[in-house]
């Protein structure tokens, strides 16, 4: 009777480092859900304590999807690393304070971005010794294209990356391109055909602010994106009150997805130089992934089981199987209803073991 629970519990206690690819996948291969679901229960008839159990071991299993955490450079394992950009000891230089530079780095594993993300990054950008102002800023980068897409050599948005979303920090003020000033963050849209000119217009902005610290004096600066479906939040430095708030869904950023079908794409950091310049230091950076919805069971008399998730979380599968590791998994056709901000569906069970999961469309 223990035996599943044990060989589960046996799993769970795998802790692959996010950053080797190989153990990520070895683990993939191990718990599907891992990669194409989000939550998981197990059930057994004659104790729901054991269902309980099983169901906040998965919770903590799916914490484990791929992420990371450069807390500085000095190892820059899993990193792809385009044009100018370059490790200087803990430092990822992004672009010296020359002319005519553009450097990006991408995390070099696709992320499950779709439930919600947040990343961290430190930067100080110093100008050129002259004393004037420089530029041309920095960027975070969300694109569906792969880890090795390098953008134009000059501009600090790989603006050339079909289907990209750029959360731009803007340091140098364009009157052409409609910028509002030198010291700005917007998000900034990249459709399916770019061509490496007009996506640089601040008229195209899904928001931007101004009110925030200046950027390229030289200090210690924390920029947060955070995601929910939904809407995007910034930070800068004061990391409890977001400097600008965004509705926007990944899925459908005017009409196309930054996000590939499984809710997907890499992200990166980028920037670039001009005839004004400015070094641009990225000193950490850091992801983590919202886990996916919370399914969870209860048992319906001594036949059925009750199974839920949120509402919140549309777009899943349910499948079962009656064991673990599960050599094939059944999607559960039965149509869920809906009460309050819950999936329900009541599905007769006399099994003496069963197992279900979400699986995303
Ligand atoms: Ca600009
Ligand atoms: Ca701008």
């Amino acid at each position: 009777m223990k035996i599943p629970y044990r060989k589960l519990l046996q799993l769970s206690l795998i802790k692959p480092d996010p950053m080797k690819k190989t153990s990520t996948q070895r683990v993939a291969a191990i718990l599907p859900m891992r990669v194409e679901c989000d939550a998981l229960v197990g059930l057994k008839n004659r104790s729901l304590r054991f269902a309980a159990a099983l169901a906040s071991v998965f919770v903590v299993t799916s914490r484990l999807l791929a992420q990371f955490n450069y807390a500085d450079f000095s190892n820059a394992e899993n990193l792809s690393i385009l044009n100018d950009a370059t490790v200087l000891g803990r430092v990822m230089q992004l672009t010296p304070a020359t002319g005519g530079q553009n450097g990006t780095v991408f995390h070099a594993f696709e992320q499950s971005l779709g439930n919600g993300f947040e990343t961290t990054f430190s930067f100080q950008i110093n100008d050129d010794a002259s004393g004037n102002p420089g530029g041309d800023g920095l960027a975070f980068i969300i694109q569906r294209q792969g880890a090795d897409v390098s953008g134009p050599r000059v501009g600090y948005i790989p603006y050339s990356i079909p289907d990209c979303l750029a959360v731009e920090f803007d340091t140098w003020c364009n009157r052409n391109l409609d910028d509002p000033d030198g010291n700005h963050i917007s998000l900034q849209p990249v459709g399916p055909s770019p061509d490496g000119y007009s996506e640089f217009f601040h008229s195209l902005s899904l928001g931007s602010t101004s009110s925030i610290p200046d950027m390229s004096d030289g200090n210690l600066h924390t920029a947060r994106i955070s995601y929910e479906p939904g809407v995007m939040r910034v930070y800068l430095d004061d990391l409890a009150t977001p400097a600008l708030t965004v509705p926007i869904d990944l899925r459908d950023v005017n009409g196309t997805s930054v996000l590939d079908a499984a809710g997907r794409a890499w992200v990166g950091l980028a920037a670039g130089t001009g005839g004004a310049y400015e070094a641009h230091d990225i000193l950490s950076w850091s992801l983590t992934l919202a886990p996916g919805p919370l399914l969870s069971i209860t048992r319906l008399g001594s036949s059925q089981v009750r199974i839920s998730w949120p509402t919140s979380a549309p777009g899943y599968n349910l499948e079962t199987a009656t064991s673990l590791p599960a050599s094939a998994w059944t999607t559960v056709t039965d149509s869920p209803a809906v009460v309050g901000d819950s999936f329900l569906l009541d599905l007769d069970s006399t099994a003496a073991a069963g197992f279900f999961r979400l699986r995303k469309l």
